[in-house]
């Protein structure tokens, strides 16, 4: 790829496009498209077409899409199944017709079964259920995936799917009823400090472990993968995580004791606990030289850092 390619991030304000957008900065790639979701909905096809005929991009991060944690998939699985599947049939097919050299398409750990055995290998991939929490966005998911296949096949095009773990860092999303787990409880455990709360109230029973990713390592493994692989596999697909999990639990006492808070965790059981164990192998993306670097402290420090010399849209 060339420092002057043309490149489009699609969801370059999000917590994955905004750190691939500082990151091909730093690297110096000078022509990078972007729009706003006023400037452009990416679920009108139309309009899609128009874009990529007007700009006419090279190579194209697909990491637009409509996410959200586990409340969030379960309360709304009919925006999530009909955003997702809009967002990426458009890109993806406007990106065929107008010759882009390469895609990624970023999925999500959540396409695997349920029970996946541990770590989960890339080609678990439709080897039993779903979890019911996120089932309507991992369907999605798996299109996309299925869709970058079927045009790599028919049409020899160079489309990379890759799954990434559960994210976190700079420009998430903090709506306590909408957000992953680790910016609430960035959030849950700041404003219990702040207003001296006895105690903390987090989801479920504590016990399902996640693995956390901090996002410059994503943006890194994306532009990796765009870069190195050359997709003579035309059933490519990549798994992005840390290598290591946590419980819940132990991730709420990491987050208040750098949060600085002192008071007690209750658990909220009427919650959901979604999956209990989701740790991706991720033995296949480092044989092609790619590792995390941020340890998940480090992440949390940086991101609360963040989080506390930003704006939010709940603050007057
Ligand atoms: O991050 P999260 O919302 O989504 O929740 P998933 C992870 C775990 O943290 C669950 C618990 O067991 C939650 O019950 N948890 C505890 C909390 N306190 C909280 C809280 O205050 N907020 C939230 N959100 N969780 C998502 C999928 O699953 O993972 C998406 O729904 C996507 O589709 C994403 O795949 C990466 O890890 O369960």
């Amino acid at each position: 790829m060339n420092k002057n390619a043309r490149i489009y991030v699609a969801g370059h304000r999000g917590l994955v496009g905004s750190a691939i957008v500082r990151k091909l900065k730093a690297e110096g790639y000078s022509h990078l498209i972007t729009r706003t979701h006023a400037e452009l909905d990416l679920t009108n096809q139309k309009a899609v077409e128009q874009f990529f005929n007007n700009e006419k991009p090279e190579y194209v991060f697909l990491a637009a899409a409509k996410v959200g944690g586990i409340m969030a998939n379960q309360t709304y699985p009919a925006e999530f199944i009909h955003q997702n599947l809009m967002i990426q049939t458009n890109v993806i097919h406007s990106s065929y017709v107008h010759g882009v050299k390469k895609l990624l398409f970023l999925g999500s750990s959540c396409i695997y079964p349920k029970m996946a055995s541990q770590p989960i290998k890339e080609e678990y991939l439709m080897t039993g259920p779903l979890e019911p929490t996120n089932s309507a966005y991992a369907v999605a998911k798996i299109a996309g995936i299925e869709m970058c296949w079927a045009y790599n096949k028919q049409y020899g095009t160079r489309y990379i799917p890759i799954m990434p773990t559960n994210l976190y860092g700079p420009n998430d999303n903090f709506d306590l009823e909408t957000s992953h787990v680790l910016p609430a409880l960035i959030r849950k455990f700041h404003e219990a400090k702040k207003t001296k709360a006895k105690s903390v109230t987090i989801w479920g029973t504590g016990t399902p472990k996640r693995e956390f990713l901090y996002v410059d390592d994503m943006a890194d493994a994306c532009i990796h993968l765009l870069t190195s692989t050359m997709n003579t596999n035309t059933e490519i697909l990549f798994n992005i995580g840390a290598g290591t999990d946590i419980s819940i639990e132990e991730l709420a006492q990491i987050v208040g004791s750098i949060v600085g808070y002192s008071g007690t965790i209750v658990y909220d059981h009427s919650k959901p606990d979604g999956t209990p164990l989701k740790r991706l192998d991720v033995s296949k993306t480092e044989k092609i030289g790619w590792k995390p670097k941020t340890p998940l402290a480090e992440g949390i420090r940086r991101t609360y850092t963040w989080f506390k010399t930003s704006r939010h849209p709940w603050e007057p």
